[in-house]
């Protein structure tokens, strides 16, 4: 707690799943001076979000919910200038912000699920990134912050049906690589952390809202919660300024790897 005390952390996609775990577990971690900045498309939720963070913890933790879509470019570029003054040193980015639209195989794939896909997960991640990366490099030491890109195991595997958003997420973990090594004279620490099955909204999102085809995915399994991915984040950020948790994979206990789980029954 320590460590974050005086921060301010961006979440990006914070309306729902890891990223809303992701700032309820970092005001927990540090329910004294803390300053939370909650992005994404749905405002409301986000609302919700800052009212409940304030029930929790009290008023240590200030939230800013901000509407944002990692995909428009233009707002991505304006969305530092638009902060109040008091709210733009920012210290840790967690650009978390993503989705994966339809089981497609090529050439059926959705012209649209495809624009989509990597307009949030790749080019977003990257204006996102470019966007706050100047003010980590105004800090000492060639600068200062953290970066923590949630790619996926998608990124290190791929799999039929999941062929566009296994590439975006491969797409983010080059990004990451090389970025870690482009700032590597800085003290800024660029972070990659890799969910496996995860029971969010991301389902019900790639199956366009269709419910029962999302839970039949986590049919016999036990997933991990968005809690439990929000616990590595957090854990990655408040490690001393000389470590570096550069890449983490993280899998329920059934997972193996994309496509290997083990279901009961
Ligand atoms: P959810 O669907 O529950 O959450 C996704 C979040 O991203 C929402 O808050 C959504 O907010 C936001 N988002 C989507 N598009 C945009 C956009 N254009 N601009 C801003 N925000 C956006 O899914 P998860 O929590 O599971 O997903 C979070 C991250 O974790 C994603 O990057 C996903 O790829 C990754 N991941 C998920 C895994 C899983 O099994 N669930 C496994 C591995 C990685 P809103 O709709 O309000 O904009
Ligand atoms: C989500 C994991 O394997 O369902 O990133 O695509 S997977």
């Amino acid at each position: 707690a320590k460590r974050l005390s005086g921060k301010t952390i961006l979440i990006t996609g914070a309306s729902s799943g890891i990223g809303r775990s992701t700032a309820l577990e970092f005001a927990r971690t540090s329910p004294q001076n803390l300053r939370l900045i909650l992005t994404a498309r749905r405002e409301d939720a986000l609302r919700e979000l800052r009212d409940q963070i304030r029930e929790e913890v009290g008023g240590g933790v200030e939230v800013l919910p901000v509407k944002l879509d990692v995909s428009d470019a233009d707002a991505v570029r304006g969305f530092v200038g638009n902060l109040p003054e008091e709210w733009r040193d920012i210290n840790v980015l967690v650009n978390n912000a993503g989705l994966v639209r339809g089981v497609d195989r090529a050439p059926e794939i959705k012209e649209d699920d495809i624009n989509v896909m990597f307009a949030t997960n790749v080019t977003g991640l990257i204006n996102m990134t470019q966007a706050i990366l100047p003010i980590f490099l105004k800090r000492p030491e060639g600068g200062q912050g953290d970066i923590i890109n949630i790619s996926s195991i998608a990124g290190r595997e791929s799999y039929p049906g999941g062929s566009i958003y296994c590439a975006s997420k491969a797409a983010v973990k080059s990004f990451t690589d090389s970025l870690r090594k482009e700032l590597i004279a800085s003290r800024v620490r660029v972070i990659s952390v890799d969910p496996g099955q995860v029971e969010t909204e991301f389902s019900v999102v790639r199956f366009y809202g269709d419910k029962s085809k999302a839970d039949a995915v986590y049919a016999g399994c036990t997933p991990l919660t968005p809690d439990d991915i929000a616990e590595v984040i957090v854990f990655t950020a408040t490690r001393p300024e000389n470590v570096v948790v550069a890449d983490s994979l993280i899998f329920p206990n059934h997972q193996a790897s994309a496509t290997i789980m083990h279901r009961k029954g």
